[in-house]
């Protein structure tokens, strides 16, 4: 799979307000909580104001950096994660000039790094790259990269230069919050024994590889811990791959994507939900159903957060925190993350 291809094309979105749906693809969750606003039985002040809270929330970008090195599987990763059917690659960016290259979906930026191990004078020409992009500062003022996904090979043996990174770059830009923004990503989990032990059948490590994989993340939590000092808990999974007719799906991208929404700051959180690829088998197969139970959960923290308001008084109470979150969570989570856990196709549909 290769990002460099994806087209630009317009993302289908459902008409809500002139009542015509357009099409069924995707909603948009920040259309879909608005729907909701406007249908409560409140006053037209306190739906103006959770209106502005959304439109708030709805400003919010997220950017998001992938490290690591080629081959690691970074495109197959946010292809798998996101809807690149919206993405817009940067303009001007040659993938062939080792630049950090820009894929910009709606309210969500990844830029996508160039991998080490080419050269001394490369590497250097690249941890400068990173290093100015890190230090880059949003219109507020603030940190432009909001988390660092490190896309490691699970079969690798060491991760050499990344140590480097991290502690140059990383600590040194993010200080105390490095912890909190740096996800250790460990793809290919699947051939992480050179293909044997994969269940194909049930697309996930029989008992062997799931050992194996086991050890694995926790030998390359205390090589990390030794060399950087920093204690991240690194996610086997598979970003999954197509090629001539073969297919294989993802594995764990919802134990990913919980890591990767921990990461993200909260009033950002949305985004995420927002450009979630839509494709349910990518979210099927997790080695445990905690993950999407708590995406769940936080996704709909903040749409509760964004429609109830706490402070109203008399009937709004009732009707903003009894009733209404708890459709909304079902109807707006269910409709717009559908993949992420079979469970909430159900309640969507
Ligand atoms: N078996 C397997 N192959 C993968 C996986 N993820 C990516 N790949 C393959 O690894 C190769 C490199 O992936 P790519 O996403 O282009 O890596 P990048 O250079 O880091 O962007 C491609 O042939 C992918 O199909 C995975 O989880 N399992
Ligand atoms: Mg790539």
């Amino acid at each position: 799979m290769n990002t460099e291809n994806m087209n630009s094309e317009e993302k289908a979105t459902t008409s809500t307000t002139s009542g015509t749906s357009t099409t069924e693809t995707k909603k948009s969750i920040y259309s879909l909580i608005e729907e909701e606003i406007k249908s409560m039985d409140i006053s037209d002040e306190a739906k103006k104001r959770k209106l502005k809270k959304l439109a708030k929330l709805k400003k919010q970008q997220l950017n998001v950096m992938l490290v690591g090195a080629t081959g690691s599987g970074k495109s197959s990763t946010v292809n798998a994660l996101f809807d690149m059917s919206v993405a817009k690659v940067g303009e001007g960016v040659d993938p062939e000039t080792r630049k950090v290259t820009e894929f910009q979906l709606d309210n969500l930026t990844v830029w996508d790094t160039p991998g080490l191990g080419d050269g001394v004078e490369k590497d250097q020409e690249i941890a400068d790259e990173i290093l100015l992009k890190l230090q880059e500062k949003d219109s507020e003022g603030e940190q432009l990269i909001d988390l660092v996904i490190m896309v490691v090979d699970a079969s690798s043996k060491d991760l050499g230069n990344y140590y480097t990174i991290i502690n140059d770059i990383l600590i040194p830009e993010f200080g105390e919050l490095a912890s909190k923004k740096i996800v250790i990503a460990l793809n290919q989990s699947d051939i992480a024994m050179k293909g044997t032990h994969w269940d194909s059948e049930n697309n996930k490590p029989d008992d062997v590889l799931e050992a194996f994989l086991k050890k694995k993340a926790a030998s390359v939590r205390a090589r990390i811990k030794e060399n950087t000092g920093l204690d991240l808990k690194p996610v086997c999974y598979c970003a999954g791959y197509s090629e001539n007719g073969v297919q294989r799906k993802p594995y764990n991208l919802t134990k990913l994507l919980y890591h990767i929404v921990k990461a993200a700051p909260k009033a950002k959180r949305l985004t995420i939900a927002e450009n979630l690829n839509n494709d349910s088998n990518n979210w099927f197969y997790n080695d445990d159903i905690k993950y999407s139970e708590s995406l769940k959960k936080d996704f709909g923290d903040i749409v509760v957060d964004c429609l109830g308001e706490g402070m109203e008084t008399g009937s709004d109470i009732g009707g903003d925190l009894l009733g209404i979150p708890g459709m909304i969570v079902g109807a707006v989570i269910g409709g717009v993350i559908g993949g992420v856990a079979g469970v909430f196709k159900a309640i969507a549909s």
